[in-house]
């Protein structure tokens, strides 16, 4: 069904303001450290100063003597009471058990890596504590990045594992060899995409409150998915999950990180059973760098060969995805999204991809906006475009020449995937005359005339949105579900309240499910509430929000309940009116008789019939209440897509880049709201923005990461960023209702490849070729000067 089938009041595609901006922005925003329970206590994490030891021995006495304490957890208090830490994507064939537990037992991996928690009076006496905890460690052998882990006599992370390699698994069709034999042009590279954070503005952070006496979990989690987080801390903590409620405040920003799942919320449940209080426990900005799930960090060996006229004929690729020392939530899950995803918006008949993964003594790697496919984008969009350089023809026409029709959907990529629905060739097309208006080839041309270096780039990419249909999830290892539940209910005065189990975290989802709600029942916005973030309230979703399926799974899902309840209206009022359901109407909170002025009654009319049951109103035969629920898994994903265009200019003595203006043309099938839509599409660019030119966690040869504060990771600020031009395009997703795809992460997708493109452009009589992101100053230099021009 298209939105137009449904009650058509203008409401999808109306540029509402965001309704839940007026309160967060006058700072009535209840966020996680907002919440105080009575009793409450707090606690702090000690954390290895070590990237790989033993640990000997620790004494806690003096901790635990300090006024003020309650509590001193270690490893070993958890040995016996707790599972490991849960890995829920088991994608690769062989992907080792997770040895590891919310509290280090006697080996420390990775600098951060949690060793004991102090829970106090308050956040102060809790780490005043820590400093008197005695930790004896024993150093091993530090194995800081891929070299020192695949090198012959590395030293093992694990003592049960034949190596640091924890797996591999490859996909592929036809005949690679062949056709690279056959190949007009054959382009190799090694390409890299640092490792970065998510840095949510709000660190991660949760209260536990364990109730003695009724035995039962209470839990507020800053959070994407509380159904998942209900399910793990109950598998984690062996407790059954109806005796958990997990609940979610405002959600100061997530990007992926609040996706995972962390061993910090299992210590504070401990921590309150033991202590009989609840217990907050937040991390704190260095904890944020140093222990929240980072991202990227992958290298990959690619090879692609193509014909005369620019038809790609084969892509191989070995994708090394650089891990920490234990695996995280997702395992290697973005990594796996990279291969899958490196043939991009292309037809390559001939594909051979591998995906390795590889453990080091950094920290754990997860879930980040994109989840991989910055990665895939950087890989195939920096192809093609060598690909034309290769064969000096126009990047867009290779582009062009191996994109599907959009007859050719549904397009199977020839690894895992089937694309559902594109017009590629328009949105390329929208991008280009979005440029063309804005003038970059003269602003090029001029440039260049006064020996400035202007470069012109562009990436064409495609999201995977709406993740996903269960069966796909679970064929790939995946150990939970895809689909979403929804509930709408109408009360007694014909007000609606909808529940869902997606997670606001800034994306503006609250305003977007109730501009789909409202315009389905034919209400006005302000007589819809949203509820979200409840366990106990809220319908079952086993993902949750993240990986772009709020506005397509979340909305599609909503908007299905929603028209059963309509469904159910039209028969009371059928009734009431002595009319037949197929002649009525629903607009404006009220049923009307088609042709009949004046023949309706409202929504408050029928709300009070059916919950008085006022034996006039109500046919017999229906229930009493006002409740409709709908179970939604779609058949595919929704694939969105896009085209970025970036103008940069270099200056060769510094090695600065600087963004000049930037483009993006976009398609996510039905917009729900073009003013979040704009918004998302800002904020995932700068996010894109500073992946491909200031963002790098780095760790120094013993793996200590240098980079713990915003001196050290830069990230853009508003000076840095350009003024972004957006436009779109609309081919609805036939499988969704509604025909919303996502787009959450579009703008952190293509931007490292379309930077990175137009800094190749703007060297390009040097020949440089980005291999890696960031383009730092120092990094571009280098390759300006092996160019031959320092
Ligand atoms: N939208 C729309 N019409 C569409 C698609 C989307 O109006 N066809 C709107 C919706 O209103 C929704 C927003 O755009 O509020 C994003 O929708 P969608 O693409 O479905 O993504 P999700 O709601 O699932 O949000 C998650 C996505 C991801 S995966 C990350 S990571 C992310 C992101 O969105 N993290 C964010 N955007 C973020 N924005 C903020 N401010 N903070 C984060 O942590």
């Amino acid at each position: 069904m298209a939105v137009e089938d449904v009650v058509d009041s203008g409401l999808v595609g109306a540029r509402v303001p965001r309704l839940e901006d007026p309160r967060l922005l006058v700072g009535r925003g209840q966020y996680l450290d907002d919440m105080v329970v009575p009793g409450m206590l707090e606690a702090a994490v000690l954390r290895s100063p070590f990237a790989h030891a033993r640990i000997v021995s620790i004494d806690a006495s003096a901790a635990r003597e300090l006024p003020g304490v309650f509590d001193v957890l270690v490893g070993e208090d958890l040995v016996d009471l707790v599972e490991p830490q849960p890995v829920i994507y088991r994608l690769l064939p062989d992907q080792p058990e997770n040895p590891v537990r919310a509290l280090a037992v006697d080996r420390v991996r990775w600098v951060g890596q949690p060793v004991a928690a102090v829970v106090a009076t308050d956040r102060y006496v809790a780490e005043d504590a820590l400093a008197l905890i005695d930790v004896d460690y024993d150093p091993l052998p530090v194995v800081p990045d891929l070299a020192a882990a695949l090198a012959a006599d590395a030293p093992k992370l694990y003592d049960e594992l034949d190596s640091n390699v924890v797996g591999s698994m490859g996909f592929g069709e036809g005949d690679v060899d062949g056709a690279i034999a056959g190949a007009a042009a054959v382009v190799r590279e090694r390409l890299r995409l640092a490792r970065i954070a998510g840095l949510p503005l709000e660190t991660r952070g949760c209260i536990a409150s364990w109730d003695r006496y009724t035995d039962a979990l209470d839990v507020w989690l800053s959070t994407q998915s509380p159904n998942l987080a209900r399910d793990l801390l109950g598998e984690t903590l062996r407790i059954p999950i109806h005796r958990i409620r997990v609940r979610v405040p405002d959600v100061g920003g997530g990007f992926g990180n609040k996706f995972d799942f962390y061993g910090e919320e299992i210590v504070a449940a401990i921590l309150s059973r033991r202590t009989g209080r609840p217990v907050k426990l937040i991390e704190d900005r260095i904890e944020s760098f140093t222990a929240t799930s980072q991202s990227r960090d992958v290298e990959i060996d690619v090879t692609i060969a193509a014909a005369d006229d620019g038809a790609i004929l084969a892509l191989r690729a070995d994708v090394v995805c650089v891990l920490g020392g234990a695996m995280g939530t997702v395992g290697v899950g973005p990594a796996w999204l990279t291969t899958t995803m490196l043939t991009g918006p292309y037809r390559i008949p001939a594909v051979d991809v591998r995906l390795t993964g590889v453990l080091t003594n950094r920290a754990p790697m997860g879930s980040y906006r994109g989840w991989g496919q910055p990665e895939a984008n950087f890989v195939y969009e920096r192809m093609v475009e060598l690909v034309a350089r290769e064969l000096k023809l126009d990047r867009n026409a290779v582009r062009r020449r191996n994109f599907p029709a959009p007859d050719d959907f549904p397009f199977p990529t020839g690894v895992v995937f089937t694309y559902d629905s594109g017009r590629y060739d328009d949105c390329l097309d929208l991008c280009l005359d979005r440029i063309a208006e804005r003038g970059w080839a003269a602003r090029q041309e001029q440039a260049r005339a006064e020996g400035r270096s202007v470069g012109i780039g562009y990436s064409f990419h495609v999201e995977a949105t709406a993740f996903g249909p269960s069966r796909i999830l679970n064929l790939v290892g995946l150990q939970h579900s895809g689909f979403d539940e929804a509930v709408v209910r109408m009360d007694s005065t014909g007000r609606v309240t909808a529940f869902t189990g997606q997670a606001p975290m800034g994306q503006g989802i609250e305003t977007a499910l109730t501009q789909i709600t409202a315009q389905t029942m034919g209400v006005p916005l302000e007589d819809v509430t949203v509820e979200w973030g409840d366990t106990t309230s809220c319908p079952y979703t086993g993902y949750g929000t993240g990986a772009s399926r709020g506005a397509a799974m979340g909305g599609g899902t909503l908007m299905r309940a929603a028209e059963q309840l309509v469904s159910k209206l039209k028969r009371i009022a059928a009734h009431m009116l002595e009319a037949a359901p197929e002649d009525l109407d629903v607009a404006d909170g009220k049923i009307s008789v088609r042709g009949v002025p004046g023949r309706s009654i409202s929504y408050a009319e029928i709300g009070r019939a059916a919950y008085r049951r006022l034996l006039d109103g109500m046919p017999e035969d229906e229930d009493a209440t006002l409740e409709a629920r709908y179970v939604f898994d779609p058949e595919n994903l929704a694939w969105s897509y896009g085209c970025t265009g970036a103008l940069v200019e270099v200056d060769r003595e510094t090695g600065v880049t600087r963004i000049l203006d930037y483009v993006v043309a976009h398609d996510c099938g039905t917009v729900i709201n073009p003013t979040i839509v704009d918004g998302q599409i800002h904020g995932g660019a700068a996010q894109g923005i500073g992946e491909a030119l200031y963002e790098e966690l780095v760790y120094d040869d013993q793996a200590q990461l240098t980079t713990t504060t915003f001196a050290d990771y830069l990230l853009p600020t508003f000076g840095e960023l350009p003024r972004f031009s957006l436009a779109h395009q609309s081919t609805p997703a036939p499988h969704i209702p509604g025909g919303m795809k996502g787009m959450g992460e579009a703008g952190t997708i293509g931007a490292p490849a379309a930077v990175a493109n137009a800094v190749d452009d703007a060297l390009a009589d040097l020949g440089v070729t980005i291999a890696a992101v960031p383009i730092t100053p120092p990094r571009l230099l280098a390759a300006i000067r092996s160019a031959g021009a320092g």
